[in-house]
């Protein structure tokens, strides 16, 4: 919604909402899936919206990006394959490309428009899309995810929230297609919305994933840009518990990180230890 100059972001059966003030009026197209938005503003500078939903922005995406590659990156003991489902923007396969051992990194996006507009709007956040390694699948994930077997090391669902055509990404039936597409140590990473505002949704999501995966973790990195900021991502696993590092990627990570925004192996230690009323919603003992 657009009111005197402010872009509006509602959420919650539209009883929460949280508005940026428009600086210009970047692009606005109908793709056949969503309407896709870029703006520019005073306080995150451009800012992309899919379907009227904050996505991206200059100010915070680092955090998201960071997160959801770096932390499964330094659990996983053998790093070959990554698939990303959705994440159109680029923001995350930019992330896995600063890791040399990866080998393949593959980009599921259902909608062609999104990779394009974010390579004429966001050019920082896709500019790993060019890397030899990256292959660009302009595919719906749910299906692509089915064909896959214990092929992928690291999987990070890149959605947006569980409405329309992406509510299929946080069903139990995903998940389980997930995990057969993951190798014997494979991780899953995909973002779970905010407790606060969604308790049921976030209850349901984590319930979907602890039916197929031994191992579920949660943790929050704020996201100024989505609703509620307290963002949580959730981690599933076969094998390894998040908080244990691959002690051969240390070195590697140590040199790493000074040049990273967010992320660095103090704090993913540290982030997995979470407060009661986020163990509450996750149904965590
Ligand atoms: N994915 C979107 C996360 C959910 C945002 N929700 C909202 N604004 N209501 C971000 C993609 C980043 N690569």
């Amino acid at each position: 919604m657009n009111v005197d100059g402010w872009k509006i972001e509602e959420s919650y059966r539209n009883t929460f909402a949280m508005g940026f003030k428009i600086k210009a009026h970047l692009h606005s197209e109908q793709s056949p899936y969503q309407k896709i938005e870029v703006y520019e503003t005073d306080s995150v500078g451009r800012l992309l919206l899919l379907d009227g939903k904050t996505m991206v922005s200059n100010k915070d995406e680092f955090v998201y990006h960071e997160v959801v590659s770096h932390i499964p990156y330094m659990v996983s003991r053998n790093t070959k394959n990554v698939l990303i489902i959705g994440g159109g923007d680029g923001g995350v396969v930019r992330e896995f490309v600063k890791h040399p051992e990866i080998e393949r990194i593959d980009l599921v996006e259902i909608d062609e428009r999104v990779i394009e507009v974010s390579k004429q709007f966001f050019p920082e956040c896709t500019c790993g899309l060019s890397d030899s390694r990256v292959r660009v699948l302009t595919q719906d994930g749910f299906a692509f995810i089915k064909k896959a077997k214990s092929e992928y090391d690291i999987i990070v669902v890149d959605s947006t929230d569980p409405v329309d055509f992406a509510s299929g990404l946080f069903t139990d039936e995903f998940y389980q297609d997930v995990y057969n597409a993951l190798t014997e140590e494979g991780i899953m990473m995909n973002q779970t919305e905010n407790p606060f505002l969604d308790e049921w949704g976030i209850k349901n999501i984590y319930k979907n994933m602890r039916k197929i995966f031994p191992i579920v973790n949660s943790f929050n990195a704020p996201m100024l840009i989505y609703p509620g900021v307290y963002w949580t991502f959730g981690f599933s696993s076969k094998k390894y518990r998040p908080t244990d590092l691959n002690p051969t990627k240390i070195q590697h990570m140590n040199s790493l990180q000074r040049d990273l925004k967010w992320y660095n192996m103090d704090w993913h230690k540290g982030t997995f230890s979470i407060s009661n009323f986020h163990k509450k919603m996750i149904g965590q003992e």
